[in-house]
């Protein structure tokens, strides 16, 4: 409550003092989510995936009533009512809902694919699911979600056991207590609409998805258990780590973790429940890499609780102008990535071998070593898979082009989900960059903000480098044209990332951009992380015109003719991997709602530029 208090009280005396004095009032572990179970692959769980109950409520009904009443208990979706029982039994009672006998779709995925009239349906939907629970037998159970797109109301049996806001990141609610010995009702209202105060805001570049979008699990834990743990390899050698236990029992436990063939350590934990590893550098560590991503199991183990986890130990940093990955220079072969998987009507269902199928083309089809998981943290299955193939991997969060800037309870929540994708992700080896944003106008407040966030990421997270996609800027010196960085954000950031479209959009002709001349630190990293232009798969022999491929390819060749010619650049992620669906995108002959800039449309068949980059990145892997 007082570390509450501080926060509303700074967040009331906002003003001059900005962005940075709220953020600072509240501790690094306000953020920290009340459970994480991170390591839940490995504990007894309940999938409760299959098909759902569903019921739209357009007017949020459920949760209000006209006039700000409460709302009327016939249209509280959530209740734990048999309804044919009740009208069965007549009387003056009558319901405008029932769960148990409405249409049902498949959970996880969006609703926007599962039928027709939902495909531009932006709003509240209730879900229902029955499941039968195991006796806990004074042991604990959690419910977590990975992920709901944009706001979740839960019930269990009736009651709110809570909510959560933001669409890409997990959420665990305790339900020890909520669970019913027979059977349960879950109920989950999901709301997927965006105002100003959202993050991300109305209008991004990319679909709605609104849904249970990823899994949902119930967990088994015992009285006391690991709710966290991690380890990392730090620049000397030696293994750091650290290990959270929750119960009433978690203090001064004895803590063990085991790397297989490699080491084992011990600690204690403190009263708060958390203990420290600080291991010497094991003799014969193979170091993850793309080339060689070997990840090594783990156990932990403490108070009658133990999890596994699958770990791979490398160094990353920035020297001058260099990315250093265990020590030595690296460049950035990537790509850039939605959460969407090949079809037709994808669902942003990122089922295994849906990500493998993505994943696959980017390791084995265009030769690269990174990948750009834009713009949102994506799915657990995603990242494991990144540490598996040896993908290196650029995670963000949706601060994308405008957010309400000035408003504390906005950065709160960017700082929130930060923390959310950032103790969620911290074990993967293959994670090496986190961004604070993508393509927000320059200007003092935006600049705020996004240092809190900066802030934040390294409190969080020293052991990764921070980065911001940064727009770019046309200016005139000494009567030439030349792009510029000019962002003071630059100064916050271990590597300079900027978008660029010349010869897309503007009026650059494909010819001019090997010429192009640009100003950007001569000491540090830069990396691409978009270019990009439209091509319709299939769409040729017509002139070099835009949305042929032959333009995309001819587009790819001259800009990445004008990236050899970048002295600092370490990197790139060229947007993007395949042709995304975006409401913004409506030319009736090539586009139809996707965005075409993917080397491969929306089923994987490959555009002429897929083979440009393969080759170029080929090339640079040779070297
Ligand atoms: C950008 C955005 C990305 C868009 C892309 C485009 O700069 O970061 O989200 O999809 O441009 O296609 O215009």
């Amino acid at each position: 409550v007082k570390k509450f208090l501080t926060f509303l009280i700074a967040a009331a005396c906002w003003g001059a003092a900005g962005i940075a004095a709220a953020a600072a009032a509240g501790s690094i572990e306000d953020l920290r989510p009340a459970f994480l179970l991170t390591a839940s692959p490995s504990r007894d769980t309940q999938d409760l995936s299959g098909q759902w109950t569903y019921s739209k409520d357009l007017y949020r009904t459920g949760l209000n009533d006209i006039n700000g009443w409460v709302a009327k208990s016939r249209m509280q979706r959530y209740r734990d009512l048999d309804v044919a029982a009740l009208e069965a039994q007549g009387g003056t009672d009558f319901f405008e809902f029932d769960l148990d006998r409405g249409p049902a779709m498949a959970v996880p995925g969006a609703w926007n694919a599962a039928r027709p009239e939902l495909r531009y349906y932006d709003g509240l939907v209730w879900f229902q699911r029955k499941f039968q629970s195991k006796p806990l037998n004074g042991g604990r159970a959690f419910l977590r979600f990975e992920a709901v797109n944009y706001r979740a109301y839960v019930y269990l049996n009736g009651k709110e056991i809570g909510r959560h806001e933001g669409g890409f990141t997990p959420f665990v609610l305790e339900v020890t207590d909520a669970l019913r010995e027979g059977g349960n009702r879950l109920s989950v209202g999901v709301d997927s609409s965006h105002d100003a105060q959202t993050i991300p805001t109305v209008i991004t570049d990319w679909d709605l998805y609104g849904g249970i979008t990823r899994p949902v699990r119930l967990v088994y834990t015992p009285a006391t258990f690991i709710d966290d743990a991690t380890l990392s390899l730090k620049p000397d050698g030696r293994i750091a780590g650290e290990l959270r236990l929750q119960g009433p029992q978690a203090a001064r436990q004895n803590v063990s973790v085991t790397i297989a063939g490699l080491a084992t350590a011990s600690a204690v934990t403190d009263a708060g429940g958390r203990a420290v590893f600080d291991i010497a550098a094991p003799a014969g560590l193979q170091r993850w890499s793309p080339d060689s991503p070997r990840l090594y199991d783990v156990r932990y183990a403490a108070a009658g609780d133990a999890v596994r986890d699958r770990i791979g130990f490398r160094t990353i940093a920035v020297k001058g102008r260099q990315i250093l990955l265990n020590g030595k220079p690296i460049f950035l072969r990537g790509i850039s990535l939605h959460e969407e998987e090949f079809g037709p009507n994808p669902a942003r269902n990122m089922t295994e071998p849906a990500a493998r199928a993505l994943l696959h083309e980017i390791k084995h089809g265009l030769n690269a070593n990174y990948v750009r998981l834009s713009h949102y943290p994506h799915s657990e299955v995603t990242l494991r898979l990144a540490d598996e193939m040896g993908l290196l991997v650029w995670s963000e969060i949706p601060v994308y082009w405008s957010v309400d800037w000035d408003n504390p309870a906005v950065l709160r929540k960017a700082l929130a989900m930060q923390a959310e994708a950032i103790y969620r992700d911290r074990g993967r080896a293959s994670v090496v960059m986190w961004s604070v944003g993508n393509e927000t106008p320059v200007s003092a407040p935006r600049t705020r903000f996004h240092s809190a966030m900066a802030d934040n990421v390294r409190a969080l997270d020293p052991t990764r480098l921070v980065s911001a996609a940064l727009l770019v800027e046309r200016r005139k010196v000494n009567g030439e044209d030349v792009t510029a960085i000019d962002d003071p954000l630059a100064a916050k950031l271990d590597v300079l990332a900027v978008n660029t479209y010349a010869g897309w959009y503007g009026s650059d002709t494909l010819d001019a951009l090997p010429g192009l001349k640009w100003q950007v630190p001569p000491d540090r990293p830069l990396i691409l992380s978009e270019f990009g232009a439209d091509a319709l798969a299939g769409y040729r022999n017509d002139g070099n015109k835009k949305f042929t491929e032959e333009y995309q390819a001819e587009y790819y060749r001259k800009t990445l003719a004008m990236a050899d010619a970048m002295p600092t650049l370490a990197g790139m992620s060229p947007w993007i991997l395949k042709d995304f669906q975006s409401p913004r995108r409506e030319h009736p002959v090539f586009q139809n709602g996707w965005n075409r800039k993917g080397l491969l449309s929306e089923t994987g068949v490959r555009k002429q530029a897929f083979g440009v980059l393969a080759d170029y990145y080929r090339g640079k892997a040779a070297k």
